[in-house]
């Protein structure tokens, strides 16, 4: 099947600083687990293209990792301009990382007066124990709800797991939101 239209959605990657953000990208979009990123000073955009089937369509993902500094939350906000989506991202081995992403909710909802799509990510399930989680699931749900997400995707980007859903959601996500 030929892929007719062609879409570019500009994403933000957000989260406390160590939760993965640089990790999940480097795997999504080179296939690899880099074993030690730098931390993301400034800003990296990161280039993948996706073809949706069952819309016949082909959708490139510009997708910025922003540095999770506090000291540049001021030219943070810039970076969110004509986002189409955000990906919440929390570390399911630090319950802080979770309650944290109501305050990069705030950010964002400063930065970005339009209309986006988004979706949450707990990283590192390769860490946890499922019998004894540290942060447990209504807690998620909770944030879940409070973020307004479409839906709760479980990812490593050490064993690549749940990665390629999460991203292929939003796109459908903002696909059907601007698509008239
Ligand atoms: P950030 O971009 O959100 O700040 P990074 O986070 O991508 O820099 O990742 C921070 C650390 O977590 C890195 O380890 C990275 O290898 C590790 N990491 C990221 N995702 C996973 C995962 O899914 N599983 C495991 N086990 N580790 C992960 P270092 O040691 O370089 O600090
Ligand atoms: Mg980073």
């Amino acid at each position: 099947m030929v892929a007719l239209i062609k879409m570019l959605y500009k994403i933000c990657i957000v989260g406390d600083g160590g939760v993965g953000k640089t990790t999940i990208l480097h795997q999504y979009v080179d296939g690899k687990f880099m074993e030690d990123t730098k931390l993301t000073i400034g800003t990296n955009i990161f280039l993948k293209s996706i073809i949706l089937e069952e819309f016949d369509i082909s959708i490139k993902l510009q997708i910025w990792d922003l540095g999770g500094q506090k000291f540049f939350a001021s030219v943070r906000r810039n970076f969110y301009n004509e986002a189409k989506g955000i990906i919440y991202t929390f570390d399911l081995t630090r319950k802080s990382s979770l309650t944290d992403l109501t305050e990069w909710r705030n950010e964002i909802k400063k930065g970005l007066k339009e209309e986006f799509s988004s979706v949450l990510i707990g990283n590192k399930l390769d860490l946890i124990n499922e019998k004894d989680r540290l942060i447990n699931l209504e807690d998620i749900l909770l944030t879940k709800k409070e973020l307004s997400v479409s839906e709760y995707f479980e990812t490593s980007a050490k064993n690549n797991t749940g990665i390629d859903n999460a991203f292929r959601k939003l796109a459908i996500d903002i696909f059907k939101a601007t698509t008239p």
